[in-house]
């Protein structure tokens, strides 16, 4: 190999440290000098000086040389290219017009919702849950990890355990032996305390084996459009997230993927960090998407102009046409461009003219595994520098290559097919990603706060959809503003996955009764039957069985349940108080709720007080 360029001046310093180093460094550092890299290691000090600071960063760029399909050179490669395109200021859509995306409306309780549930519910033993859990979460500013924050406050269940209920729920509809794969991808923001919360709850009943951590790394930031890596301090090379669709990346590099086609699994349910809801849609998506024989299909629902959810529409060109998600940075130049002079307006039902994607997917494994294959797992990345000059020359600060896990059908052939299943928003969605002034803000402007309390509001009014289409009367409680933050605060129904995984379990096992302002209702147990039950007020009524335990409840139930304490303005600043406590601005105080627990398999009755 021609080595001459190490004896220069400039790597005098580099050369120092030559002969220590192994071949495949050496070799590593010899490519990126020929890849227009040499600029990382111009110029350094003789051995002896900054030596740490060296060693960190030939460990980043080994770390991306493995990381990486076709390595930091193949990542320089990449970079070059589309920032050649960025550079053209081509319109991705340039020619394309959006239409309405095949789409199947579940929106509505009804013969076809109940169809998709039951054909749904047959897949359990063939999907596998995956979950993208690599997001710092900026926009909330919490210091933990967003799934260990509990989604309600009177038992404190972190979405984390939430999910994993849900998995274990499917596992016991499917019978002795089913067990759903459940892959978790982390970052090195979240890595450690995912792990944590996994082993300190004891897996949450799962089994370690079932769950798959898999682990997104940064990538280099680009300092322009040569591709040259940007370096921060002296010998620091800057590294910035790539974005969800690194999940398709670890799926394929991993083999977890293949291997899991290769076990019988024939879908993928890809989930956020926050949405406490999902799984009360997660049955009837698997229908559509089996029916619709869909490869892709997103879940989504009625878009408030302007909110940050991206647009599904089917792109068309010519005989081209594409479903995709169109982020919500991209929708409205879109429509004003093409079918909306007016942008991203309300329509006459006040939403926006294409579905929202709430990100969760069902993706089909045939396709997809032959995707990752062809690709390496790398989907439809993109660059979005910000550009100095008019002649988009100089960047203004340094850019990186970023992926999007619903970007997925940019690489589909025509023959797959991909569709959009519409669900009730609160059925399906409400994730909590904005801290508390933000989200006030997003109210007042007409938009969903997306907050803490706003969550686990949403996450009970979907419990009481739950009751209602089970014939329960159900009275809400009027709004309430806390933090600047309105929701309609009860009643508080918590349907655990144990109790039920459809809806027509809930009819099964709810007749009648009434629940109004903000009594709470907890059920926990597959063999729960409420009969004619009533709590009122702040009656809270709590139900735990174990397997075998058959629990009839009757009755009316009337104490002084649980209180919603609204925190006062020095408690907020109280950092004695849970971070997770102040972001909701009230805590959950039992008063005396009736809570009954079952530990022993058996038949059992509990009567409140009879008419
Ligand atoms: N995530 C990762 O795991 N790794 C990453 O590098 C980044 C994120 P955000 P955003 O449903 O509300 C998405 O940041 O910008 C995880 C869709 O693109 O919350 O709000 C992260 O942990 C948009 O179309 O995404 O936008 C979290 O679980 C719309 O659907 C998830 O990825 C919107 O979500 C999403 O991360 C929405």
């Amino acid at each position: 190999m021609q080595m001459d360029w190490l004896d220069g001046v400039a790597f005098s310093g580099l050369k120092s440290h030559w002969l220590d180093w192994s071949e495949g460094r050496r070799a590593l550092v010899t490519r990126l000098v020929g890849a227009n890299q040499g600029h990382l290691f111009e110029g350094w000090e003789l051995k002896g000086a900054s030596d740490a600071l060296k060693e960190v960063l030939l460990v980043k760029l080994e770390g991306v040389e493995r990381n990486y399909p076709r390595g930091v050179c193949g990542y320089v490669e990449n970079s070059r290219r589309l920032l050649a395109v960025a550079r053209g200021g081509e319109n991705p859509f340039e020619g394309f017009v959006p239409e309405q995306p095949d789409r199947v409306d579940v929106t509505a309780f009804d013969g076809l919702y109940d169809r998709m549930e039951a054909l749904g519910a047959e897949q359990f033993d063939r999907m596998g849950v995956v979950l993208v859990a690599g997001g710092l979460g900026e926009r909330l500013g919490f210091g933990g990890i967003k799934v260990d924050i509990p989604v309600e406050s009177v038992r404190g269940t972190p979405y984390l355990k939430l999910y994993a209920d849900a998995i274990l729920a499917m596992e016991v509809r499917m019978g002795a032996g089913c067990r759903v794969p459940f892959v978790i991808m982390v970052s090195a923001d979240t890595d450690e305390k995912t792990r944590a919360s996994l082993v300190a709850n004891e897996y949450f009943g799962l089994v370690a084996s079932q769950v798959h951590v898999v682990r997104q790394e940064l990538v280099p930031a680009v300092a322009d459009h040569e591709g040259r890596l940007a370096l921060g301090a002296r010998y620091e090379l800057l590294m910035k997230p790539h974005g969800h669709g690194d999940v398709h990346m670890l799926l394929h590099s991993s083999g977890l993927a293949r291997r899991l086609f290769g076990e019988g699994i024939r879908r993928l349910v890809f989930i956020q960090d926050t949405n406490g809801q999902v799984f009360n849609a997660v049955p009837a998506a698997l229908g559509v998407a089996v029916e619709q024989g869909y490869d892709f299909m997103s879940l989504a629902v009625n878009r408030i102009p302007g909110e940050a959810v991206g647009g599904l529409a089917k792109l068309v060109r010519g005989a081209e046409a594409l479903t995709l998600n169109v982020e919500y940075n991209q929708l409205d130049p879109l429509l004003r461009a093409t079918v909306s002079p007016e942008g991203d307006v309300a329509n006459a039902e006040g939403f926006s003219m294409f579905p929202g994607n709430i990100n969760v997917l069902v993706i089909g494994m045939e396709a997809y595994v032959a995707i990752l294959e062809e690709t390496e797992g790398v989907v439809a990345e993109f660059v979005n520098p910000k550009f100095a000059d008019e002649e988009r020359r100089v960047f203004k600060k340094p850019t990186r290559l970023e992926t999007m896990m619903q970007d997925l059908p940019k690489l589909f052939s025509p023959e797959q097919r991909v569709g959009v299943a519409v669900f009730d928003r609160s059925w399906c969605f409400s994730a909590n990603k904005n801290r508390v002034a933000d989200a006030a803000a997003r109210q007042r402007g007409g938009g969903p706060a997306e907050s803490a309390a706003t969550a686990e509001a949403d996450f009970y009014h979907a419990g009481r959809a739950r009751l209602r289409s089970a014939g329960m009367v159900v009275e809400e409680a009027d709004v309430v503003a806390v933090q600047g933050i309105s929701f309609v605060p009860g009643p508080r129904v918590v349907l655990c996955p144990s109790f039920a995984m459809r809806l027509s379990e809930v009819r099964e096992k709810v007749r009648g009764g009434v629940i109004s302002g903000e009594a709470t209702l907890i059920l926990d147990g597959a063999d729960i039957r409420l009969e004619g039950v009533e709590l009122r007020g702040r009656s809270g009524l709590v139900i735990e069985a174990v397997p075998g335990a058959c629990v009839r409840v009757r009755g009316r139930f009337e104490n002084e349940g649980f209180e919603r304490v609204v925190l006062g303005a020095d408690e907020l600043e109280d950092v004695a108080i849970a971070e997770t406590v102040r972001m909701r601005g009230y805590r959950m105080v039992d008063r005396g709720a009736a809570v009954f627990r079952f530990e022993e398999p058996g038949v059992y009755e509990v009567c409140g007080e009879l008419a």
